[in-house]
């Protein structure tokens, strides 16, 4: 049988942590002086923070140079931490720790394949980095998704080529980067968004063990 690697999103797949950046966001469009709204908030799913500020700007119509760029992104991410300090175990997406211990006793490798630069931390505040091989998030990757390279790495890492490579991903540019990968695509969340996913599940509830078992053998 050939060996099989599970490669997860964070935001969005394991926990929620868009309503915290969705916070931070606000709080610096308020400061700058425009509101920001839970709808904009959806432009900023698996996209970088360098591109999420940029968005944010362009909402805005505000014009930044550099000092002021890279000033406001150290800003929302310091902010940003303040709420993650305060994450649990409580904040874990449904049955996420059932996919992840199933895996564990198939001795399956796993990789986290994350945007994030906050990605480590967030794993150890919910107890969960444990259960990962690799990390690989977004200090280790020079192309965001939806170019596949932060995937690419996490095959490597796992040793596993990417054709076997299973991709849960919860933004359209994280599928988008999954298939480009050319490995197994599976949206977590809104199946008419995430249309251009293999599989589609509303969340970890809706994936039983025989399905996790297909995708460990096919
Ligand atoms: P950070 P994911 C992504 O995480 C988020 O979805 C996205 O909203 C965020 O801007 C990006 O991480 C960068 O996060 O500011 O912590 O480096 O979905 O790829 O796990
Ligand atoms: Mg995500």
């Amino acid at each position: 049988m050939t060996k099989t690697g599970f490669i997860f999103d964070l935001d969005g797949v394991i926990v929620d942590t868009a309503k915290y950046h969705f916070l931070a966001w606000r709080n610096l469009a308020n400061e700058l002086g425009f509101e920001f709204t839970e709808e904009q908030n959806e432009l900023f799913k698996g996209v970088s923070r360098k591109r999420c500020l940029e968005i944010l700007l362009d909402i805005g119509k505000v014009e930044a140079n550099q000092e002021q760029f890279d000033r406001w992104m150290v800003e929302k991410n310091i902010d940003y931490l303040q709420y993650i300090e305060k994450m649990n175990a409580s904040e874990i997406l449904p049955d996420v720790p059932r996919v992840l211990e199933f895996l564990k006793e198939k001795q399956i490798p796993i990789a986290l394949g994350s945007a994030s630069k906050n990605a480590r931390p967030i794993l150890e505040k919910v107890q969960l980095l444990h259960y990962f091989d690799f990390i690989v998030d977004g200090n280790n990757v020079t192309k965001a998704k939806p170019d596949p390279e932060v995937f690419l790495i996490a095959a490597k890492k796992l040793s596993v080529h990417p054709e076997n490579c299973v991709v849960f991903e919860d933004a359209v540019a994280g599928i988008q980067a999954a298939n480009a990968a050319k490995m197994l695509s599976i949206g977590i969340g809104d199946s008419t968004i995430l249309s251009e996913a293999e599989y589609n599940f509303k969340d970890f509830t809706e994936m039983d063990t025989r399905f996790l078992e297909q995708l460990i053998n096919r």
